[in-house]
């Protein structure tokens, strides 16, 4: 009962051709109290929903959804769907952390019944659903997949803040371990979908599916990364560049320049390469097909988790050009969620830039608009409050509230001789910042920097 469980129970519950939904959680610490909210219709959720309250309101009360910690409530189930975190413990080494998912896959597998449908829209390494997952439902369950029961991947495209209309008009990914599995699992998602189309294919291709589509986003994030540096080395604005290059058009003609940043963070990106990498077990097999050199997709995520050394030397040569020395100066990082406008900070990039900055000496204030303190990390609200005397502002994550910063207060708040303004998401007007008399520094200005 998460950002994925929540929305699909609701939408099943609310479907004709579904008779009854539990909802299963977990009765731990941490989301225990999910259970009581979403009996009393009332999401868990942080951020705005669009119309998920109401759904929620809706099957409650017309007795279509409740939500239990009893699995034992499986047993009358003729689908179960899967959905749970799966990170990694440790993304160096590429261990993927799947003991949610096995819990879950044990207890769906205790309460199997045969002729059930059981689903996994969690992102897993590939090779799972076949592999891990149908062994442990086989072993609790004594039944065999195919078989007994059906088995698919069906993974979530969730984007938080339009949950429900994600899962009615996006197209939906079904990999069935056979086709019988893949058929009724297109069937139990088809009512719920208004613009979305099925897309079915192996469990496999739908695991490379969704753990690719991810790395490939992150690869183009990296693109314009790398290009970014390029023109700060070559003294030009990147975005004269990204214009240019978007500006070449034509049939089957296409360049999906993203924007370059401080850095790639959230619960997606950073995981899903690593996801896909796990997958070819064959190390050398990479290496063939690269030709000795890393994965693409891995030389990309460390272009990407290289940004926030790449915001420190523009902050350390800003000070330099400002006559200051970065031990004990006073900086302001704006921004502590991942991306804008949200309060999640999972993987945020400010964490590693704040670690470089403490350990050059400088003092630290954080503001986010958003985003809550984080454990020993205190988020101020009030923009004054991080600004007041500091020596340098640095821009981490591109919230609308920074889109319209009031330069000339924001230079009296500061009272310093030569202000420093790092922008990491290019969200500063960089004329009016030097007219204000900052020394300005951001990602991809070459021309400025
Ligand atoms: N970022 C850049 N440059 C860009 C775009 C993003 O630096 O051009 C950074 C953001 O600042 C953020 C990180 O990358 O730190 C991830 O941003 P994101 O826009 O990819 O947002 P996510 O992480 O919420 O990605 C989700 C994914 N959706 C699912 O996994 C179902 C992704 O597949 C979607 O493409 C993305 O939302 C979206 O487009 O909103």
């Amino acid at each position: 009962m998460g950002y994925v469980g929540i929305p699909a129970a609701a939408l099943f519950a609310d479907s004709p051709t579904t008779e009854f939904v539990w909802g299963i959680q977990r009765n731990s610490a941490a989301s225990g109290y999910k259970i009581d909210w979403l009996n009393r219709g009332q999401s868990p959720l942080v951020g705005k929903e669009p119309g998920l309250q109401r759904l929620l309101l809706k099957v409650v009360k017309s007795n279509k959804f409740l939500c239990t910690s009893d699995p034992d409530k499986l047993r009358d189930a003729d689908a179960v769907i899967i959905a749970v975190e799966t990170g990694f413990s440790d993304g160096e080494k590429l261990i993927p952390d799947n003991s949610a998912l096995e819990e879950a896959l044990r207890s769906a597998g205790k309460h199997l019944s045969p002729g059930s449908l059981v689903i996994i829209e969690s992102t897993v390494t590939p090779g799972t659903t076949e592999g891990l997952a149908r062994q442990i439902l086989e072993r609790e369950s004594g039944l065999e997949a195919g078989a007994d029961f059906g088995l698919a991947h069906v993974p979530e495209r969730v984007m938080p803040g339009k949950l429900l209309r994600n899962l009615r008009e996006y197209d939906r990914i079904i990999g069935g371990i056979d086709s019988p599995s893949t058929e009724r699992a297109a069937a139990l998602y088809l009512p719920i979908m208004t613009k979305g189309r099925i897309l079915t294919m192996s469990a496999k291709a739908a695991e490379v599916t969704k753990t690719s589509e991810n790395a490939l986003r992150d690869l183009q994030i990296s693109a314009a990364n790398q290009l970014a540096l390029y023109c700060e080395v070559l003294g030009i604005n990147f975005y004269d560049v990204r214009k240019g290059i978007a500006s070449l058009k034509g049939e089957g003609i296409s360049r999906e320049i993203l924007f370059p940043g401080a850095g790639v963070g959230g619960h997606c990106l950073p995981k899903d390469t690593y996801h896909l990498e796990k997958s070819v077990k064959n190390p050398a097999l990479a290496r063939q097909i690269t030709g000795s050199a890393d994965s693409l997709f891995l030389l990309a995520r460390r272009i990407n988790d290289s940004m926030p050394h790449h915001m420190l030397r523009l902050t350390l040569s800003s000070l330099e050009k400002a006559g200051k020395s970065a031990h004990g100066a006073r900086i302001g990082i704006l921004g502590w969620a991942y991306n804008k406008n949200t309060k999640d900070a999972r993987n945020t990039p400010a964490l590693p830039y704040r670690d470089l900055v403490r350990g050059r000496g400088m003092e630290v204030k954080i503001h986010d608009p958003f985003a809550s303190s984080d454990g020993d990390i205190p988020i101020f609200r009030r923009l004054e409050t991080v600004v007041r005397s500091a020596d340098v502002i640095a821009i981490l994550t591109e919230h609308d509230a920074y889109k319209r910063l009031d330069l000339k207060k924001i230079r009296k708040l500061m009272d310093i001789k030569s202000p420093v303004i790092i922008d990491g998401r290019n969200v500063v007007d960089a004329k009016a910042a030097l007219e204000n008399g900052f020394i300005f520094s951001a990602i991809g200005r070459g021309d400025l920097n």
